[in-house]
């Protein structure tokens, strides 16, 4: 069936190629650097068109039940659970990702659809007292409209379906244009969700369209009206960007972008718990996730301890491909990201950083034509300048402080604001980290890691992440629109304010 799915949905044909229509998109694996196919971009027409399937798409699904459209996403929940090891197969060949970080990708898509599904049933508005006498004043919930949907390579299938479970059973279609690293992924969960919704009677065909294309179809997308909402995940440079756009023509955006998250490691820390999240934290998706550890923020007094720790931890990570049961480290996305971790390191020598590991990775078990690195752990003050910057790559810098008050500084001290960590036994250390004055992040944790969130909280972060809150929690309301409702059912018109007139 997923086969069937991408052959369905690749749609390379010569004759559009040949009329100049669209262009070639190579798509390649990050474990061997090998092609794999080619798809058709799409083109500007050809986006316009899929928005206005959408909209004819929602016209109808908007008066759909939210219950019933719950039902939707309750089997596409179903069909990504009967696939989970098949979509995680590609997520891995795509993206490079381990197999149990690949599947737990797909389980991320499936929770979010069961999140989805209760969600449907508990779309609340408010009653809301009215000063006037038989006055009924209430506040609801509508679908929004149509979504455009920006994602990034790193998390190719879950942060789509993020937005799109929420989006339907809100009663809105989604536009997705996935990254252009990873472009099968989003045709094979578009064809599995357009399976879904070929069975399904209530469902108009146009909920679901996937467009390909570079920067300029993106910046097509941000600027149609016919999107209300444009949700885009990616660097904070892109985010600016598209909030100008959207902002420009008054539209919602829902931003989540670059991280550059930190973990206190105080004296009291359980330095056993803390070394396994650290490693997973700033090794795992070998550094591309956008919660991935960066910055180590560590006393003074445990520093020499735990430097020797993490790099007697490190040399026991198998790094090679991530087909392999036994690899935790796989290929960072291409030789581009590669040598940013080099320039990176570069300039943190240059700065005064001590630097271990963070070379290429070559050898028996490392496939030829990936971008294979040693994870690196630098030892730098934290006022160099490029502890500022975030790497999408395994670059951990380990900083010092002495009083808790100077270690939330630190951690405060960057642009962005996405994920936080804190590990300490002392009760008042962890609520200190958590309150107005602590982390100034949009995820805050108390002995556990910055990456590896959970759907059910809302994700996303302050300052250059972007503002955005997507998955869990209230996330569900960027998705429809507020209306405030005024019912007098008595038969006088009394005014608001006790005005009189006439
Ligand atoms: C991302 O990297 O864009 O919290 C998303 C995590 C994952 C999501 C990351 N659940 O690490």
């Amino acid at each position: 069936m997923l086969e069937d799915a991408l052959k369905q949905a690749l749609h390379l044909t010569d004759d559009a190629l040949q009329a100049g229509q669209a262009e070639v998109m190579e798509v390649r694996t990050p474990i061997t650097g090998e092609l794999l196919t080619k798809v058709m971009t799409h083109t500007p027409e050809q986006l316009s068109s899929a928005i206005g399937d959408a909209h004819q798409a929602f016209l109808q699904w908007r008066t759909v039940p939210a219950p019933v459209r719950g039902e939707l996403v309750r089997r596409f929940g179903n069909t990504l659970r009967a696939k989970k090891a098949q979509l995680g197969k590609l997520v891995t060949l795509e993206a490079g990702k381990i197999v149990s970080e690949a599947e737990g990708e797909v389980q991320e898509m499936i929770d979010i659809c069961d999140f989805g599904v209760g969600l449907s049933r508990q779309l609340y508005g408010l009653d809301i007292a009215s000063e006037r006498p038989e006055h009924k004043l209430s506040e609801r919930w509508h679908p929004l409209g149509p979504i455009g949907c920006i994602t990034a390579f790193n998390f190719p299938v879950a942060v789509w379906a993020w937005n799109a479970a929420l989006a339907l059973v809100c009663g809105d279609p989604v536009v997705w244009k996935p990254s252009d690293l990873t472009p099968l992924c989003a045709l094979a969960c578009h064809g599995l969700l357009q399976e879904t919704i070929a069975e399904f009677d209530e469902a108009p065909e146009g909920l679901s369209r996937v467009i390909l294309g570079w920067k300029e179809i993106g910046e097509a997308m941000t600027a149609d009206r016919r999107l209300p909402l444009i949700s885009a995940t990616g660097s904070t440079r892109m985010g600016q960007a598209v909030g100008a756009a959207v902002g420009g023509r008054l539209g919602r955006s829902l931003l989540e972008l670059g991280g550059n998250n930190a973990m206190i490691l105080t004296p009291s820390a359980d330095l056993d718990l803390a070394l396994r999240a650290i490693t997973f934290g700033a090794v795992g998706t070998a550094g591309q996730r956008c919660t991935t550890l960066r910055r180590l923020i560590v006393h003074r007094s445990l520093k020499d301890e735990v430097v020797a720790r993490l790099q007697s931890a490190y040399q026991t990570l198998r790094i090679g491909d991530p087909r392999d049961a036994d690899t935790l480290v796989g290929p960072l996305i291409h030789s581009h990201a590669a040598e940013a971790m080099a320039d990176a390191i570069k300039q943190a020598k240059e700065q005064g950083g001590a630097v271990w590991g963070g070379g290429g990775a070559t050898g028996p078990g490392i496939p030829k034509g990936g971008a294979y690195v040693h994870p690196a752990i630098v030892e730098i003050d934290a006022s160099a300048e490029v502890v500022g910057c975030e790497t999408f790559a395994p670059i951990l810098y380990v900083l010092e402080y002495e009083s808790l008050e100077d270690a939330i500084a630190l951690q405060n001290s960057v642009d962005q604001g996405l994920s936080s960590a804190i590990f300490t036994e002392q009760f008042r250390e962890g609520e200190r980290f958590l309150s107005p004055a602590g982390s100034d992040c949009g995820i805050a944790n108390v002995n556990l890691g910055t990456s590896g969130a959970e759907i059910g909280g809302a994700f996303g972060g302050e300052k250059d992440t972007g503002g955005g809150r997507e998955s869990g929690s209230d996330a569900w309301k960027n998705y429809m629109r507020r209306q405030t409702q005024t019912v007098n059912y008595g038969s006088a018109l009394p005014l608001a304010q006790g005005v009189e007139f006439g």
